[in-house]
């Protein structure tokens, strides 16, 4: 938390590989949260709006909790993962993922 960035696979959004998937495929996100914050995650697509595009977790992300997150290849698009507290987001808690068909 210090100094006060976020990251998914390692890098904040920008600096960390995009996810890719194909049509047909499944992708599952193995997710541990590292920190001692909770945070609610939200996978939403442009442009279709939740909540037919959203993955949530259960309530909330707890502290040092792991999550797995199936995602079926049924929409392609441009995604992006994400923390939903918008200003960890902002703090790079984000990681696109490239669904082609
Ligand atoms: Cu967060």
């Amino acid at each position: 938390m210090k100094p006060y960035q976020w990251g998914i696979n390692g890098a904040a959004y920008g600096k960390n590989e995009p996810l890719t998937v194909k049509a047909g495929q499944r992708l599952r996100i193995n997710a541990t949260n590292m920190s001692m914050m909770s945070h609610p995650r939200t996978s939403t697509a442009t442009p279709s709006p939740c909540p037919q595009d959203c993955a949530r977790t259960p309530s909330s992300w707890l502290p040092m909790q792991s999550v797995a997150i199936d995602v079926e290849a049924d929409n392609p698009g441009d995604w992006m993962v994400h923390c939903h507290n918008a200003y960890h987001g902002e703090a790079g808690m984000m990681i696109a993922l490239e669904y082609r068909s």
